[in-house]
């Protein structure tokens, strides 16, 4: 009888929202895009020595370099983090895992974002031990040794920081795992190029971080529909802290 009444409306505004939801994110959103480069003479990054595991040496010939300050053409700065550090609430966890690995003797990707709770898959490609040791300071501290063809470790962070990840059999592993309470960040690529989109109009603080040379921030007001561009400038020496 009067069942119709209410089930008419709720397919209509679930029939809306579907509709909205596949026209992807609402047009006056904005996008905060730029680069992240350096002033000053860069460290110069060593050949990594992978002869304690002759598979590893063998496969990375001529040798892998050390990560630590990774630079591009036009003084770019690869592998910072760039996100959105105040001016929105937080973003909710998302179900889809992502993806870490341990392949040649090197963490891939060597910088890898997530958010706080979101599932992270770490997997292990190599026919020999892995130890894996995050090093957090707000989380919890572990380290797991994952056999050759075993499940990948299944887990996820509590607290947003940057967690250095170690081997604890090969000293040369080394990556970070940035956990942030945003969805809207980026990692540079070589061009040190960085965008993050779908940003409602407001006042944000955007934050970069390098692993070396630490975080700085800035204020950007977007409005309705805005493209905005900045630049984030760290200045280097050619050591490493
Ligand atoms: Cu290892």
């Amino acid at each position: 009888m009067r069942l119709k009444y209410v089930v008419l409306p709720l397919v209509v505004v679930l029939a809306v929202s579907v509709l909205a939801s596949l026209a992807g994110p609402p047009a006056d959103t904005g996008t905060i895009e730029g680069r992240v480069t350096y002033t000053g003479t860069p460290p110069k990054m060593k050949p990594i020595d992978m002869s304690k595991e002759p598979t590893c040496a063998q496969e990375h010939n001529p040798p892998e370099m050390t990560q630590n300050v990774v630079t591009g053409p036009g003084n770019a700065l690869q592998y910072v983090v760039v996100y959105i550090s105040a001016g929105e609430p937080p973003s909710p966890a998302p179900s889809q895992a992502v993806r870490y690995d341990q392949k040649g003797c090197m963490y891939i990707p060597h910088v890898l974002p997530m958010q706080v709770d979101q599932p992270l898959q770490i997997y292990t490609d190599d026919p020999f031990s892995h130890n894996i040791h995050p090093v957090p300071k707000l989380n919890p501290e572990w380290n797991k040794s994952q056999l050759p063809g075993t499940p990948p470790i299944q887990t996820k962070w509590r607290e947003a920081e940057f967690i250095q990840v170690k081997c604890n059999i090969h000293p040369w592993m080394h990556g970070y795992f940035a956990v942030l309470k945003t969805s809207h960040y980026a990692v540079t690529d070589n061009n040190g190029s960085f965008s993050l989109k779908g940003l409602a109009p407001g006042k944000y603080t955007v934050t970069s971080w390098q692993e070396q040379y630490g975080t700085q921030s800035q204020e950007v007001t977007l409005a309705a529909g805005e493209t905005k561009s900045i630049t984030f400038t760290y200045k280097v020496t050619p050591y490493l802290y």
